[in-house]
């Protein structure tokens, strides 16, 4: 059922604490801990605490909750530091929800990757 904790999702082992994680910020509905591959300075991901397999299945059944994942990517930009928007390369930050095996979404469990600390690339690879 959508929600609902899944057995075999790594990122609700993490949410359960069967798995370590390098928590930043964790409230009531959402967890955001260290990206254990990271890509730039600051590679955080903030995930729901329910299960959800993408952004657009969590906007579309639980839209607040989407909310307070969108919510923590700022606040987790802003005690990260990154979150100046005026400025030259490494300033600024980025967030992005893979969504599907082609763009690149390898666990799916909704996750936002908040990127920044260096300068970030447009178009993305
Ligand atoms: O992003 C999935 C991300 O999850 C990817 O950047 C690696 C990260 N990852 C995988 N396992 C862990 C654990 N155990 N802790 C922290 N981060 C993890 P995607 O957009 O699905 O490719």
């Amino acid at each position: 059922m959508a929600g609902e904790p899944q057995a075999d999702c790594l990122f609700c082992k993490i949410v359960a604490g069967e798995v370590p994680a390098t928590v930043v910020r964790d409230t009531e509905t959402t967890l955001a801990f260290r990206d254990i591959n990271p890509q730039a300075p600051t590679h955080v991901l903030v995930i729901p605490k329910a299960h959800y397999r993408d952004a657009g299945s969590l906007a579309a059944e639980a839209p607040q909750l989407a909310a307070d994942v969108l919510r923590e990517t700022a606040l987790v930009a802003e005690q990260e530091k990154i979150a100046v928007t005026e400025g030259g390369p490494g300033t600024g930050f980025r967030v992005v929800f893979n969504t599907g095996t082609g763009a690149g979404q390898t666990v799916f469990h909704t996750h936002a990757h908040v990127l920044g600390g260096r300068g970030l690339n447009w178009p993305p690879g």
